[in-house]
């Protein structure tokens, strides 16, 4: 495969942005060789800029449901722009697709738009703080919320001792109240809250994991959570920034039936440009500016573009629901992997829910970070490259989300088949 013009591209890009990317991801460390620079996407493919085609299952880490340049997508986002790209004032727009996510997000009785995913954690994460008075925070182990200083922090010795930064730049007081868990332990959950829950804040959680790879909660795991945080009076954040609007039109919470305090979403809600979101009930939600005394604020909130895009996105979403179509192509694709390595004697698990998967080099059985940690990156690495020769743009970690749209066509999950077959036979 001829990557000429990349290389060239990724050369010059490293003397202006470190490391020729701007988000790191992107650079490819984790499957070797430079990134390739796109050109172009429509539908389920994307070309690069030496011409080659690929199927994409990165789609963007997830917003692109509807796969590249959808046709009321693009027509939504040029007549909106041709009005003007930003007021820095209310527009009808806005309360639009508040509405479609109050009316989607069971926990969500009112909503602030903001610019990013990372924002809206961020933002959430100070609301409980300011809503409970309380100054502890918990997420899980291989959980990622974006990165905002508090949340890049890494387990303590103990699970009760305080968070450690894990990130040069992180003071150590940013993390010295975010108290990380290993995920799917209930019983973690429950001896750290009879320790200390009267002064955790909030809990965030991914309630399916997608940046560990895809790991799913076990059963009843969420519902406890729920009930736990409950008594404790700690308010409970669904991190839905992955799976808002991806599993089901009203996400993970509509999926389990549990229900949270809080909800973060992005991707999706913007379609493909910059937006995100943090909702929950009402009586927490006024907590925030100019109503309530917790400050947030953003030059881009609520951006007549991208709430277009959103808005558009989400109305396909709910006229058509693509849910059932989505989760069956998936598990195809899922299950034909699976398969394929019975014959090679490759270890492989595959975790798949809805349109999202993760196929784990481990023969451990990956329900939390430690599990997920058991995989071979040195073999997922080559089957990365070994797909990629052949035309399928898989996320470039092990520890990401493969992503499918309605843009995927059988022909398509048939030919990622037939190259899956093909990568595993070669690095059998
Ligand atoms: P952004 O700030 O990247 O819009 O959202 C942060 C975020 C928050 N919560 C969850 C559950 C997320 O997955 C993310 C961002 N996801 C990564 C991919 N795993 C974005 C890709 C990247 O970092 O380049």
């Amino acid at each position: 495969m001829d990557t000429t013009r990349s290389s060239e591209l990724f050369e010059e890009a490293q003397r202006y942005i470190p490391g020729g990317v701007n988000s790191p991801v992107r650079a490819f460390k984790a499957v070797g060789g430079g990134p390739l620079f796109i050109d172009r996407g429509r539908g389920p493919h994307i070309w690069d800029v030496d011409g080659n085609k690929f199927i994409d299952y990165v789609g963007s880490w997830g917003p692109l449901i509807l796969g590249h340049a959808h046709p009321l997508v693009v027509q939504a986002v040029e007549k909106a722009a041709e009005r003007g790209t930003s007021f820095g004032a209310t527009t009808e727009a806005e309360i639009e697709l508040a509405k479609m996510i109050v009316n989607a997000v069971p926990s969500v009785e009112m909503v602030r738009l903001v610019s990013s995913g990372t924002e809206a954690v961020m933002s959430a994460i100070r609301l409980a703080r300011g809503y409970t008075g309380r100054d502890k925070i918990v997420k899980f182990e291989g959980g990622y919320h974006g990165h905002s200083d508090s949340l890049l922090a890494k387990a303590g010795s103990g699970v009760t001792t305080l968070g450690i930064p894990d990130s040069a730049g992180v003071p150590g007081t940013l993390t010295a109240d975010t108290l990380v868990l290993p995920y799917n332990d209930i019983d973690a959950a429950r001896m750290l809250f009879e320790a200390i829950g009267p002064e955790i804040a909030c809990v965030i959680i991914e309630p399916v994991a997608g940046n560990m790879g895809v790991v799913i909660p076990k059963p009843g795991y969420l519902a406890d959570l729920r009930e736990l945080t409950r008594k404790y009076g700690i308010v409970l954040i669904f991190d839905e920034v992955i799976t808002g609007f991806r599993l089901s039109y009203g996400g993970a919470q509509e999926l389990y039936g549990v229900v949270p305090d809080m909800t973060t979403l992005g991707k999706i809600i913007g379609g493909g440009l910059p937006l995100g979101a943090y909702g929950g009930r009402r009586e927490i939600m006024e907590q925030v500016a100019p109503i309530g005394p917790v400050y947030q604020a953003g030059t881009l909130s609520g951006n007549p573009v991208a709430v277009a895009a959103g808005i558009e996105t989400l109305r396909v979403l709910r006229d058509r629901d693509p849910y059932a179509e989505l989760e069956a192509k998936t598990a195809t694709l899922g299950d034909a992997l699976v398969s394929a390595t019975e014959q090679s004697g490759i270890d492989l698990q595959v975790n798949q829910i809805g349109s999202i998967m993760t196929a784990f080099f481990t023969q451990e059985a990956v329900d939390d970070y430690a599990t997920a940690k058991t995989s071979d990156t040195q073999r997922y690495a080559a089957f990365f490259r070994g797909m990629l020769e052949q035309g399928i743009y898989l996320a470039p970690s092990q520890f990401e989300a493969a992503f499918v749209s309605t843009a995927h066509t059988d022909e398509d999950i048939s030919r990622t088949i037939e190259a899956a077959r093909n990568a595993l036979a070669l690095i059998g």
